[in-house]
């Protein structure tokens, strides 16, 4: 590392970003070093390990059985976290899903024990916390099939969220494309204290950028604040890097990472960090003038920062705790808190439950009774043993507190809530970091906002949404006054971390005898076919499939909740395609118009009709379309169902490359206005394929119903590269081919 770093300062001619160091020491060995611009270069890049979650995991490794490769080619690992839905407790939830997703996990496992990649069992932890507990490092780079990968980012790596094919190509050897990233610094002030904890500067920073903000661009933390959190603490803030579309965040090596390293027994990695610490963070002229260095720089004072809560409907909308009640009287929003949720991967740390059990306690000593719901789902089975064994669940208890398995739960729509199909309007608040609508209970109606745990927990304790934990009193049973005192908690246990069974399974030295099966009649798993190769000319007589207006992120394009336990099946999970998108002509989700029966049915059904007389179609959408999560399914299935380009606004990254690995057209408006001349009967034809190259516009003709027809000018952002997976029809099938011959 130290080399290659100073390798790219020479070239570079300059002091260098921790962002920088990480990438350049990450370059691919056949890239050629240079002097990469940010936001336009496409380089590649070797990550250091790839981690996988069962729900992606299903199509990233569909698509690595067909390499040929008969191991992975670096360190990688399965976690089952996202298929268990929390309902009675953790007991009976997880012996539920064990069994109802039995064929997934076993196919996952034998999958794992046959190409040498770890495989942690359900009930083992969410990935990004059981990755942070065991994997990441300072200055390492990894990829994952999940948005939120970016959480390693706590840890000092370059961590970053990618769909499944990417992770197939890594896992199968191949160099791995990024656009070289912008670079955000954002300089931390002052001194956490109080009420306030780390997730309230990535709500703050949140507010700052917007879900688009961080689109294309590294956001690097440092100053005296940074230094002074916790290493979970930068885990939260990089976690919700997703949210403003970041490629990914990162901290510099610090004392904080070392504890952490030593406490989930990686002495030895910490060691090994010391060892080269001035290479773990930035150059110190970096961030003695960062204007110099940084595209754009943020700076924010721990000491002055508010705790802040974030929502309803998106992570975006920031409103101070002092402004809340304002703001929810101002807007309507329900201020009876049904449910407090603490848990995902954002917020499960032991210092995150252990500050929360602090308020927990006060239940108790100051006779107060809690109002609202309490459920918690830990980060992973070490985080739940320890602090079984710390009495913090004996406390969450006496609160009336639920404890689901240590899985991703509702954070991802696995919660069976009861009644939440009478749709009423309803309050809930959560630690997590995602709450677009039906997100966690699939109730449109469900106003979910996010907040630091403490927050979230006070909120449950009053059960009042315009409740400010810092100044208002509560009156307790005895009819007296009492405030709560501020949170308190433990970095790290003073008893250290304890667990029995972790839930892992190492992978068979030899795993060439194992087999993997995969049932021809199962609803769950199915083997991929290969898509087919661009025609090789111009496309026309396209029908609009969609038109969406307004957000349409990942979970409206593929919802999550019950239809995850179809993200093996392609053909099956096809049946939820942009069923959530609002179509801008009559403002329904669901309902398109059949542009040859003239009726208006249901997305996928429509679609399914134009596929059945060989019709290609387009998706039209707005700005950030692809929002959120790293699915691949949202690319997918408009593949598989026949889509042939997807044109908007502009794209979130991870969706965008999405498109592009699959053989789809990822196209924006040259001129955004154009989206208000596309016409709910508009056939298109795409023009300039036959000489599609980068940088070069495309036409796309607007046959109108009426006879008229207009031409606009469509951008995309295609390399040379991307433009051959394209006429192949997927980046799979160039690899398919290679291993052919
Ligand atoms: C999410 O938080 O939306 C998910 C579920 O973890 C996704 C991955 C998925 O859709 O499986 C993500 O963030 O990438
Ligand atoms: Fe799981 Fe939620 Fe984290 Fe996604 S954001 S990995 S669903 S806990």
């Amino acid at each position: 590392m130290p080399s290659r770093i100073e390798a790219a300062r020479k070239q570079l001619g300059r002091p260098l970003t921790l962002a920088e160091k990480i990438l350049y020491a990450h370059l691919h060995p056949d890239q050629k070093s240079g002097n990469f611009e940010r936001g336009k270069s496409y380089v590649d890049f070797a990550p250091d390990r790839v981690a996988m979650q069962d729900a992606t995991a299903q199509m990233a490794l569909l698509q690595f059985m067909q390499s040929g490769r008969p191991k992975v080619a670096v360190p990688s690992t399965v976690h089952c976290d996202h298929l268990i839905t929390a309902k009675n407790g953790a007991k009976e939830d997880l012996a539920f899903a064990t069994n109802e997703s039995k064929e997934v996990f076993d196919f996952l496992g034998s999958v794992s024990n046959k190409y040498g990649i770890g495989f942690w069992k359900p009930g083992a932890g969410i990935i990004h916390q059981v990755v942070l507990e065991n994997y990441a490092f300072p200055g390492g780079m990894m990829i994952g099939t999940d948005s939120h990968t970016v959480n390693a980012g706590g840890l000092g790596m370059v961590a970053i969220g990618v769909g499944g094919a990417d992770a197939c190509d890594v896992m199968a050897g191949l160099a791995w494309e990024l656009k070289m990233p912008k670079l955000i610094g954002v300089k931390l002030t002052g001194k956490l204290s109080g009420w306030t904890a780390p997730k309230d500067v990535i709500l703050k920073v949140a507010g700052i950028l917007t879900v688009k903000g961080g689109t294309d661009a590294i956001v690097e933390y440092f100053g005296e604040g940074a230094t002074s959190m916790s290493c979970t603490g930068k885990g939260t803030i990089c976690n919700m890097g997703a949210e403003i579309g970041a490629t990914t965040s990162t901290f510099g090596y610090d004392a904080s990472m070392e504890r952490y390293l030593k406490a989930t027994g990686r002495a030895d990695v910490a060691e090994l960090a010391n060892q080269i610490k001035e290479h773990l963070t930035a150059d110190p002229e970096v961030y003695a003038d960062p204007e110099k260095y940084f595209d754009q720089l943020i700076e924010i004072n721990l000491s002055e920062l508010e705790p802040h809560v974030n929502g309803p409907f998106t992570p975006d909308l920031a409103t101070p705790i002092s402004k809340l009640k304002e703001a929810a009287l101002a807007n309507g929003w329900p201020t009876k808190i049904s449910v407090g949720l603490l848990g995902s991967c954002t917020n499960s740390s032991y210092e995150d439950i252990s500050r929360a059990v602090s308020l927990a306690k006060q239940v108790a000593s100051k006779k107060l009774k809690s109002k609202s719901e309490y459920l918690i789902n830990p980060g992973s089975e070490q985080i739940r043993f320890t602090i079984k064994r710390d009495g913090f669940l004996d406390v969450f208890d006496q609160i009336g507190a639920k404890v689901f398995t240590n899985a991703c739960g509702p954070c991802i729509g696995m919660w069976d809530r009861m009644g939440a199909e009478k749709q009423e309007k309803n309050t809930i608040i959560h630690s997590f970091n995602r709450n677009f609508a039906k997100r966690a209970d699939g109730n449109p109606n469900t106003y979910a906002f996010v907040a630091s745990p403490e927050i979230v927990t006070a909120m449950a304790i009053a059960g009042d949404l315009t409740f400010n934990p810092l100044t208002d009193y509560l009156t307790n049973e005895k009819g007296e006054k009492v405030k709560l005192d501020a949170p308190t908690g433990d970095e790290l246990p003073t008893k250290g971390f304890a667990v029995e069974d972790a839930g892992y399974q190492a992978p068979a030295a030899d795993g060439s005898k194992v087999t993997v099966n995969v049932s021809p009649d199962s609803k769950r798993l199915q083997l991929l076919d290969p898509f087919a190769a661009w025609e090789g000319v111009d496309l026309k007589g396209l029908k609009l499939l969609i038109k969406a207006k307004g957000k349409c992120t990942t979970d409206h394009i593929s919802m999550a909740g019950p239809w995850l336990k179809f993200r093996g099946h392609l053909d099956n999970i096809s049946n939820n395609m942009l069923i959530g998108a609002v179509n801008a002509f009559n403002e329904k989700t669901d309902s398109v118009k059949n542009q040859i029966s003239g009726t208006y049915e249901s997305v996928p059904k429509v679609q399914r009709a134009y596929k059945a007389q060989h019709i290609g179609s387009i998706v039209v959408g707005d700005e950030n379309y692809g929002e959120g999560s790293s699915r691949e399914h949202a690319a997918m299935e408009p593949r598989h169902l026949g889509v042939r380009a997807v044109l908007v606004k502009s794209f979130a990254r991870i969706h965008e490359t999405n498109l592009k690995k699959q053989g789809m057209l990822a196209l924006t408006f040259a001129d955004k206005n154009d989206y208000g001349k596309i016409q709910e009967d508009d056939t298109f034809d795409i023009v300039g394929l036959t000489t599609f190259a980068p940088g070069k516009q495309l036409d796309l003709v607007l046959n109108h119903k009426d006879g008229n027809k207009e031409t606009i000018k469509v951008n995309h952002s295609y390399n040379a590269q991307q433009i051959e997976w394209f006429k192949a029809g997927g980046a799979l099938n160039i690899i398919r081919a290679n291993v052919k011959a």
